[in-house]
């Protein structure tokens, strides 16, 4: 997958962790820098950019997860098929892609840490008495198939190869542990010239049982242990994921924007009012999204302007409620202007975006008043 499309630097996402970490909607930031002319902004944000690459050029493995470190997205979720869409998963089913180097002849493990449904970490409604199983695809339409690039498991969205798939349902070995698949062959995956590699379908089904599975994936050189493949990249069309407990969390999705990208469309299911969800880029220091409530979808459209393209936007999940809710799981996609959906990238290509000013005291004071009075979003 390029990681560099264009001209542009990739921030590495260690970088930018301990800033985000630190972020909330009310912290106090640096002072509005007024005089500063949009073009010197955006010398200083490339050349902030050269630097933090140099710095932090090692760091890369840490992209290696799904979700990613810097997401702040303690687990991805995935219900079984009679769970309730109240809990937070629309559709029973998860789906990501896996892309390994073309030049990669060495074999890899897909590997799923608390792949089981019970014991620590899941979501248990009633018994225990949810499978859920995952399967890897390559060969031939895995990625290519149209229907494998859409949100919802429905027409031809298993295309491909079956390589490898298991099921899993309460388990001591497996609880709070990792599954292994592979050794696998990468160039069982598709290949797929945009992306100079061989592409992996990774699926995760809910196929019974009302329970939510809580699980993460890491992309690794060895079958007990997480040793991340260079140059690979992976990404989904729709994340369905768990929000942290605790008040004031921010986790971070960042959705990739090409270069013919003029309108995104976003969609966010359950999101269950617990807070603010913004698109935070070069050009939008905050800019609200429509957001759901109880098991509903809610949209909005958004503007690009072409200093938005070419990297990747900052999408910001906020718990701003006082009594934050503790088992929240939501639902996110996004369409671009030509209804296509856009891939969120655990390592995110052509860098993550930041407002090209600071954002001062006031400004951040302004949205928090706006959050307790309005409940506005801002087109
Ligand atoms: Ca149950
Ligand atoms: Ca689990
Ligand atoms: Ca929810």
């Amino acid at each position: 997958m390029p990681n560099q499309k264009g001209t542009k630097v990739v921030i590495q996402p260690d970088s930018i962790v301990t800033n985000m970490h630190k972020y909330t909607y009310a912290e106090p930031q640096k002072k509005h820098v007024p005089t500063m002319n949009k073009i010197s902004n955006k010398v200083a944000f490339f050349v902030i950019n050269v630097l933090i690459f140099s710095l932090f050029a090692e760091s890369e493995s840490k992209a290696q997860p799904i979700p990613p470190a810097d997401s702040n997205i303690p687990f991805l979720v995935t219900f079984g098929k009679a769970a309730s869409q109240k809990y937070g998963d629309d559709d029973f089913s998860q789906v990501f892609f896996l892309s390994i180097p073309a030049h990669e002849t060495d074999p890899f493990y897909i590997r799923v840490f608390d792949p089981d449904v019970g014991g620590k970490y899941d979501e248990i409604y009633g018994g225990v008495d949810t499978k859920c199983k995952f399967s890897i695809y390559g060969g031939k339409g895995a990625w290519s198939d149209p229907d494998a690039q859409l949100t919802d498991p429905t027409g031809n969205y298993k295309a491909g190869t079956l390589v490898d798939s298991r099921t899993f349902s309460e388990s001591e070995k497996y609880d709070n542990n990792w599954y292994s698949f592979g050794p696998l062959d990468p160039k069982e995956g598709e290949f797929i010239e945009e992306f100079n590699g061989y592409v992996f379908k990774i699926v995760a089904e809910g196929i019974s049982g009302d329970d939510g599975n809580l699980y993460n994936y890491f992309f690794s050189r060895g079958p007990n242990v997480n040793i991340s493949i260079e140059g690979a990249n992976a990404f989904g069309y729709e994340w369905t994921f768990r929000m942290p407990a605790e008040r004031n969390a921010v986790c971070h999705l960042y959705p990739y924007i090409t270069d013919d990208v003029v309108s995104i469309q976003q969609f966010n299911f359950d999101w269950d009012d617990d807070g603010i969800i913004k698109i935070v880029s070069y050009e939008k220091k905050g800019e609200w999204v429509e957001m759901s409530n109880e098991a509903n979808w809610k949209s909005s459209t958004h503007q690009i302007l072409e200093t938005e393209r070419n990297s990747s936007l900052d999408i910001q999940f906020i718990k701003t409620r006082e009594k934050a809710k503790e088992n929240n799981n939501i639902c996110f996609s996004f369409k671009n202007q030509f209804g296509e959906f856009m891939r969120f990238y655990t390592i995110p290509i052509g860098g993550v975006q930041r407002f090209k000013y600071s954002l001062g005291v006031l400004d951040n004071a302004r949205e928090g008043e706006r959050y307790k009075k309005d409940k506005v979003f801002v087109k």
